[in-house]
C-alpha cells in the first residue's frame, strides 16, 4: 500500500530487519479518535488493515500500516484533563519527577503534552515546565491556560529552538508518545540535541506483557505503532545513546510501563529494573507461541462479548456505552457492535460530545446522560477506568443500571 495517508510497513523499525511476521489481523478499522461530525457522517472514512508482525530478529511488536502523522494528530480529541483518574496520575508523576530529578527551577520538556494536565502539576512544584505538542486544538487549550506549549511535532529541529530559548533539559518526559512515533531515529537524535549531559528521559508507555496477559487487543489501532516489551525498548533507547537505569510497573491505560534513561553511564541500573528484565525473559514474552495463545483468546474475547449482548438486546434489554475510548473504536468495529446495539456512548470529553464514534457513527452524549437516559446496561468501554466510573455512577446503578464489562471475557458487573 502506498496512498497519501498510509504506507505499508517495510522493515523493522527498531532494527531494520525485513523479517516480520503476521501475529493478528483485526481487519480492516476507522483512525481510533477520528470522531465524526453530524452533519459530514455520508462522507467516506479512513480505514486501514489493523494487522499486528513481529520482527523476527529483535522481536518488537508492530503494526503492518503506518498512517501519516499529521493526520493522525494535528487535531486531536483526547483529552487527558477529561479522565479524574489520569490527572491523579500525572500529579503522582510530578511528584516524583520534581523530587527525584529536576530541582525547583530547572527545565523539564514534555513531548505530548496533551492538553497541558502534567505541565501544570510540574510547574505548580517549582518546576520550569515547556510543553511540545502537535495537536493544536489542544496546544492552544494548554497556551490559555498559561503552560508553555510548542505546537510542533518534536524533532531534531524544534528540540534545537526550545534549547536555544530554554536551554538543556534536566528532563525529557513522553507519556503514552514512543508507541505512536514512526521514526524513532529521529526522536532519539532530538533526544540527544535537547536532554542536559547528565539529564534524564522517563517514558511511559503501554506494556505488552498486559496487552497478552489481559488480552487487551482493543488497545491495538493505529496510533499505536509499537507495543512495547523492555527488552526492545532497551534496544531502541541504546542505540540512541541512552542507557534505561529504572523502571516502574504501572496500572494505568491496561498496565504500562514507565523506564527512565539517561546517558551511557551516568546512572547506576537499579535492582527493580534487573529483576524486570529477568520476569520478561523468564517469561518469554517476545516468543511467537505467546502470540497464538493470544489470538485465539482474541477470538474467544469477541465472541463472548457479541453472546452476552446479544442475549441482552434478545431480552429486550436497552444498552449503551461509557466512554469513547480510542480502544472503543477497535472493539467496537472488530466485534461488530454499532448504534444498532448501543443507543450513545456518555463520555466527559467536551471535545467528544455531540459527534459520533469513527465507523459505528453512535452518538456520543455527555456525562449525565447515563442517569438521564437510564440504559439497562452500560458496555464499559473505558474499562480501564471501571473502579472509578462505577464508583462516578453509583446513582445509576442505584437505579438499577448495570455496567458489562468486556475484558478479558464479557461479564456483567
Ligand atoms: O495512547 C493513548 C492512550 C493512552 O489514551 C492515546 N493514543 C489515546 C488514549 O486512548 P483511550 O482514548 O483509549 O484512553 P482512555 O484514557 O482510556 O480514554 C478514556 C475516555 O473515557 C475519555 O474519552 C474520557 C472518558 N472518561 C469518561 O467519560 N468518564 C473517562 C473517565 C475516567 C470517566 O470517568
Amino acid at each position: 500500500m502506498e496512498d497519501a495517508t498510509a504506507r505499508q510497513l517495510e522493515s523493522c523499525r527498531i532494527c531494520a530487519s525485513r523479517d516480520l511476521a503476521l501475529v493478528l489481523d483485526l481487519g480492516s478499522t476507522p483512525l481510533a479518535n477520528a470522531f465524526v461530525a453530524p452533519e459530514r457522517a455520508a462522507e467516506p472514512e479512513l480505514r486501514f488493515p489493523l494487522e499486528v508482525l513481529q520482527c523476527g530478529r529483535c522481536r518488537l511488536v508492530q503494526l503492518s500500516v503506518v498512517v501519516r502523522p499529521d493526520v493522525l494528530f494535528r487535531t486531536y480529541l483526547y483529552s487527558s484533563s477529561a479522565s479524574a483518574p489520569m490527572v491523579e496520575h500525572f500529579d503522582r508523576l510530578a511528584a516524583e519527577l520534581a523530587q527525584r530529578f529536576a530541582l525547583p527551577g530547572a527545565c523539564v520538556v514534555e513531548v505530548g503534552s496533551n492538553d497541558g494536565v502534567l505541565l501544570a502539576r510540574l510547574a505548580a512544584r517549582g518546576v520550569r515546565a515547556v510543553g511540545v505538542e502537535p495537536a493544536a486544538n489542544l496546544a492552544a487549550i494548554a497556551n490559555a491556560r498559561g503552560l508553555e506549549t510548542w505546537n510542533e511535532f518534536f524533532s531534531a529541529d524544534s528540540a534545537r529552538r526550545v534549547l536555544a530559548a530554554k536551554g538543556p533539559a534536566a528532563v525529557v518526559v513522553a507519556n503514552n508518545v514512543l508507541a505512536h512515533i514512526d521514526d524513532l531515529g529521529a526522536m532519539l537524535r532530538a533526544l540527544d540535541v535537547l536532554l542536559a549531559r547528565d539529564g534524564v528521559f522517563a517514558a511511559e508507555v503501554p506494556y505488552l506483557g498486559d496487552l497478552l496477559e489481559h488480552v487487551e487487543y482493543d488497545t491495538i489501532y493505529h496510533e499505536h505503532l509499537s507495543y512495547f516489551a523492555l527488552a526492545p525498548l532497551r534496544t531502541l533507547l541504546a542505540s540512541g545513546g541512552l542507557e534505561v537505569f529504572d523502571v516502574e510497573r504501572l496500572p494505568v491505560h491496561g498496565g504500562s510501563v514507565r523506564v527512565f534513561a539517561g546517558r551511557a553511564g551516568r546512572h547506576a541500573g537499579t535492582e527493580r529494573l534487573a529483576r524486570a528484565l529477568e520476569g520478561e525473559s523468564a517469561a518469554g514474552l517476545t516468543d511467537r507461541g505467546r502470540f497464538v495463545d493470544f489470538a485465539t483468546r482474541v477470538q474467544a474475547s469477541r465472541e463472548a462479548l457479541r453472546r452476552l449482548l446479544s442475549e441482552l438486546r434478545g431480552a429486550g434489554r436497552r444498552l449503551a456505552g461509557y466512554g469513547a475510548t480510542a480502544k472503543s473504536t477497535t472493539l467496537l468495529s472488530f466485534c461488530g457492535i454499532g448504534a444498532e446495539t448501543l443507543a450513545f456512548i456518555a463520555d466527559t470529553t467536551p471535545l467528544k460530545q455531540g459527534l459520533l464514534t469513527p465507523g459505528t457513527h453512535i452518538p456520543i452524549l455527555p456525562d449525565d446522560a447515563l442517569l438521564a437516559e437510564r440504559p439497562d446496561y452500560t458496555l464499559l468501554l473505558a474499562w480501564n477506568y471501571a473502579d472509578a466510573i462505577m464508583r462516578g455512577h453509583a446513582s445509576y446503578l442505584a437505579a438499577g443500571g448495570r455496567f458489562v464489562h468486556p475484558m478479558p471475557l464479557a461479564r456483567i458487573l
